[in-house]
């Protein structure tokens, strides 16, 4: 550390640099051993010829503040720079794409995250920079590297779904990535929720809710309703899976079932199938282990939504003709569900019984897939 601080030092003292303008988004090679003064975040043009800003990257979110300029540039350092040479500038919001044209827009902020918090929004098409807040004095060195740059721009580059991100190695943890399951053109790519830890993690969490919910038809992130709070969606419609989770908020207890056969459905070609459509499923977590599992995929007016519970009675629950209805007269094994419409089928259930006359309590459960492809 003392040598760092050092060297730092006398780099600092031997180079005259006229522009540093960092951008911890997108550092090439050639400039990948940059030392910056932490001391200073941010340094303008006073005349004497230097000029500087240190900016973090908050990647997929937006300051929402009316800009001081929109600006169309060609190179990302570009927009950090116009804000430099800004007397008001203290803030960008950048795109996450190019326009058809080649360029980025770039908005100038005439203030910051740190005195707008609650501004900063989830979004799909802009990274916030901001300009670090200064640290306690001292010279940083910050060493980026190839591997760096080729991250950045892979998490720009959405995965088919969240293993997949994690099995390319370009998980940043928990939280909001692009995912486009179909790959090809990625303008029908989407927001969701990753949960990179839960048992190894690579999970799309699918939905976060209370009460009833409709995967089917409700399928859009909104950054009002971030994960874990009632009312989180995403499309989940086509993310092959084996294997289901479900979190309860309430007591944080996690569960997840594996499809005994390692063959992978989607939601979106098996609403209304029975539940020996997919044979049975393991419980691992916070599940009663003398149970083996089915699951329903449910569309239907009385329920909706992932449906997981026991196997009893030698009997799969669900039918064509009456949808996701039948329920085996399962008064025993616990369910894992949503709330149906009907009174007396309310509650969510997550390892509880929550067959009539059973009405589970409402708590806050999430639920999400992933398909494990280096499972035997
Ligand atoms: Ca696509
Ligand atoms: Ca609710």
């Amino acid at each position: 550390m003392h040598n760092t601080l050092y060297h730092g030092v006398r780099f600092a003292l031997r180079v005259e640099v006229l522009l540093v303008v960092v951008f911890a988004l997108l550092v090439y090679q050639v400039v990948s051993q940059v030392y910056i003064d932490g001391s200073k975040a941010l340094k303008r043009d006073a005349g004497d010829g230097v000029a500087y800003a240190n900016f973090a990257a908050h990647k997929f979110r937006y300051l929402n503040l009316a800009p001081l300029i929109s600006a169309l540039v060609t190179e990302h350092r570009e927009c950090a720079k116009l804000c430099v040479d800004h007397s008001s500038c203290f803030s960008t919001n950048l795109a996450a794409t190019r326009d058809n044209k080649g360029r980025i827009k770039c908005e100038l902020l005439p203030s910051d995250k740190y005195n707008n918090s609650n501004k900063l929004l989830d979004s799909a098409v802009f990274h916030h920079l901001s300009i670090k807040a200064a640290k306690r004095k001292r010279i940083q060195f910050e060493h980026f590297t190839e591997n760096r740059l080729s991250q950045e721009s892979g998490s720009n580059c959405p995965g088919i779904n969240c293993h997949d991100i994690k099995s390319r190695g370009l998980s940043e943890g928990d939280g909001l990535y692009r995912l486009d399951p179909d790959a090809g053109s990625h303008s029908n790519a989407f927001l969701a929720y990753c949960d990179m830890t839960s048992y190894n993690g690579g999970w799309t969490m699918c939905y976060t809710t209370d009460e009833y919910v409709n995967p089917r038809t409700e399928v859009t992130y909104s950054a009002q309703f971030p994960y874990g709070s009632d009312g989180y969606r995403t499309n989940c419609n086509n993310i092959p899976f084996t294997e289901i989770i479900f979190v309860d908020h309430q007591t944080g207890n996690k569960a997840y079932f594996k499809r005994h056969v390692n063959q992978t459905i989607t939601a979106a070609d098996n609403y209304g199938n029975t539940a020996g459509t997919y044979g049975l499923w393991e419980g691992v977590g916070a599940v009663d282990n003398a149970y083996s599992y089915q699951l329903l995929i449910c569309d239907d007016s009385l329920y909706s939504g992932f449906f997981i519970s026991g196997y009893t009675g030698s009997c799969y629950k669900g039918s064509y003709t009456e949808g996701c209805r039948n329920w085996c007269s399962d008064r025993v094994s616990p369910y894992f569900r949503t709330a149906a419409t009907r009174s007396d089928l309310s509650g969510v259930a997550f390892n509880t019984n929550g067959h009539p006359p059973n009405i589970p309590s409402n708590r806050l459960i999430s639920v999400g897939l992933r398909y494990k492809r280096d499972e035997p």
